[in-house]
């Protein structure tokens, strides 16, 4: 099972690769470090286990955080409904988006990041996503709200993008045009 000490934090050149894109039929192998990482995130949300193996609260993980330079991640979050956005995906690709922007007004968080950094990461408002899902079988994804952002902060990781590198220097909480805020 993965831990916080399999986690690769800021600095890492890992983080700054481009991940290479995953053979298809996936191999055992990859399937495994894919359900590891869902793991590692279904674990992290359960207070129980998170505290007995001292794991931080995820809704997302890309293999590189692993230090594994491969284009799989996986997500497990709800969106303003409750609806629940549980995926383990080999080489996710945005395909189209909206002009419309969206960011969290409380701004993002990394598990590969040990401080908070202010501020505002604008992202797409709606994308829709192909991917592969761990049988290797094509899937298509539209998403908006939280489930956009976290599958937009998790494919920036396979392209070597952390989620400061978006934030305005001079002012963090400068208001990004065309965007509606989503609170959390
Ligand atoms: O990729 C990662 O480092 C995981 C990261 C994903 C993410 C957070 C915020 C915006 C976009 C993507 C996290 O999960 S940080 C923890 C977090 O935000 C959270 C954890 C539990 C409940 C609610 C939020
Ligand atoms: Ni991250």
């Amino acid at each position: 099972m993965i831990t916080m000490k399999d986690i690769i934090r800021d600095g890492h050149p890992t983080l700054r690769k481009i991940a290479e894109e995953v053979q298809l039929p996936p191999s055992q192998e990859d399937q495994k470090i894919l359900e590891s990482l869902h793991e590692f995130i279904t674990n992290s949300q359960d207070p129980k286990i998170a505290e007995e193996f001292g794991l931080r609260p995820g809704i997302g993980l890309a293999a590189p955080q692993i230090n594994v330079s491969k284009r799989m991640i996986a997500v497990y979050v709800k969106d303003e409904n409750d609806k629940l956005y549980s995926h383990m995906l080999f080489n996710p690709k945005i395909i189209s988006h909206s002009v419309e922007k969206s960011y969290l007004t409380a701004g993002e968080g990394c598990l590969s990041v040990d401080q908070a950094i202010p501020g505002y990461v604008p992202r797409y408002a709606r994308i829709t996503v192909k991917a592969y899902n761990i049988d290797g079988k094509e899937i298509k994804l539209r998403l908006k709200g939280l489930p956009a952002i976290v599958f937009q902060h998790e494919i920036d990781h396979l392209n070597g993008k952390m989620f400061y590198d978006y934030i305005d220097e001079t002012n963090p909480f400068k208001t990004i045009e065309n965007a509606t805020p989503i609170e959390r």
